[in-house]
């Protein structure tokens, strides 16, 4: 049975990175911050599973990480944790690095002084490409990185690590660069679930919400994908005997206002009705357009996302009209 320790398990991609472990008969150790308030909500399912263990602990604390790799002994580690949102790092750039950056060092330590077996999958971004694009119009492991926030520099100064560790010290550390990743379990202030959750909201009040959704730039394009999708992606990866870095994304990119069109499309609304643009959601730089050319983990472990954009959204919308709904009860 494989031990696989899984950091930032409480977050939509831990949740379900943890579900499809549990599922395929690993057992999942999750390391999870201290804290006062319920962080788990996304993983209730799986406190009382036999193969599923919290472990208290913060990737930040060497000392911490280094005792918990030491003892257990991982087949796996999956970096999920991180600081993700990128607006946040515009104004918290030190925190961000911190997490983003010395969490994955203290991992990669930690695995060179005590567990040179454990093969390492870090949580690699396509925000570290900021606006490079090939002639193509696609995104690959070849494009130059060159990312447009802080965010992105913590996450390409961790990227370029795995490749240290695994030519210096032949540490197994991967990147999975992962384009936008979505489903009911995304945080409210990403944009995806900031829009359905707003449409629960609408029809919960009987379409008399009497106010707008505050939206920032319109004019951006991403690649977005379903969760579940990137977690069996990082599965193939981790067993595959290769020790490399993958792009994870659909292909097919799609502006905001396509986004718009079809969450608020999916209830027959017109979203021009619903929204106004607020400046204080512009980003001071913007990541303009990314759109995955995966070819390589396609043909190499045979990868393929399962799940369409359109259906992401509506199962999205759905979820969020039935939590809005419970709400009133
Ligand atoms: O949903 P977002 O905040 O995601 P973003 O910035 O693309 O980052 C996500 O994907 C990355 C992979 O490419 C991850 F590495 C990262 O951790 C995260 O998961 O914003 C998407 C787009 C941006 O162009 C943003 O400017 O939506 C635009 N946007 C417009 N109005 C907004 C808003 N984004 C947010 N969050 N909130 C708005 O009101």
């Amino acid at each position: 049975m494989t031990k696989i320790l899984v950091t930032g398990v409480n977050g939509q991609f831990g949740g379900y990175f943890s579900d499809k472990a549990i599922e395929n008969g690993s057992t999942v150790f999750g390391l999870i911050r201290r804290s006062s308030v319920d962080t788990l909500y996304r993983i209730k399912h799986l406190v009382d599973n036999n193969r599923f263990t919290l472990v208290e602990g913060d990737i930040t604390d060497s000392y911490n990480v280094s005792k918990v790799v030491e003892e257990n002994q991982f087949d796996f580690i999956v970096n999920g944790a991180a600081q993700s949102h990128v607006m946040s790092s515009f104004d918290s750039p030190l925190f961000t690095t911190q997490v983003n950056y010395l969490g994955v060092i203290n991992i990669l330590e930690a695995v060179r002084q005590h567990s040179k077996h454990t093969k390492v999958v870090q949580c690699s971004t396509s925000e570290m490409f900021g606006s490079n694009i090939n002639k193509d119009g696609f995104q690959n492991e070849s494009t130059p990185f060159s990312p447009n926030s802080s965010y992105g520099c913590s996450k390409l100064a961790s990227h370029h690590l795995l490749r240290i560790y695994r030519d210096a010290f032949g540490i197994k550390a991967c990147g999975a660069i992962m384009f936008n990743y979505e489903s009911p379990k995304r945080g409210l202030h990403f944009i995806t679930r900031k829009i359905t959750n707003f449409i629960g909201r609408i029809v919960a009040s009987d379409f008399q919400l009497k106010e707008k959704l505050q939206l920032g730039n319109l004019e951006s394009k991403r690649d977005w994908s379903h969760c579940k999708d990137s977690v069996n992606a990082v599965w193939l990866l981790l067993h595959s005997d290769k020790v490399k870095d993958y792009v994870i994304g659909s292909g097919i990119t799609h502006s905001i206002i396509e986004l718009l069109e079809t969450a608020f499309g999916y209830i027959k609304l017109d979203y021009k009705d619903w929204i106004e643009i607020n400046p204080s959601f512009i980003r001071p730089l913007e990541v303009e357009e990314l759109r995955a050319d995966s070819s390589l983990i396609r043909q190499e472990l045979g990868w393929c996302p399962t799940i369409s954009f359109e259906d992401l959204i509506r199962e999205m919308v759905d979820y969020d009209i039935k939590l809005a709904l419970k709400a009133l009860d």
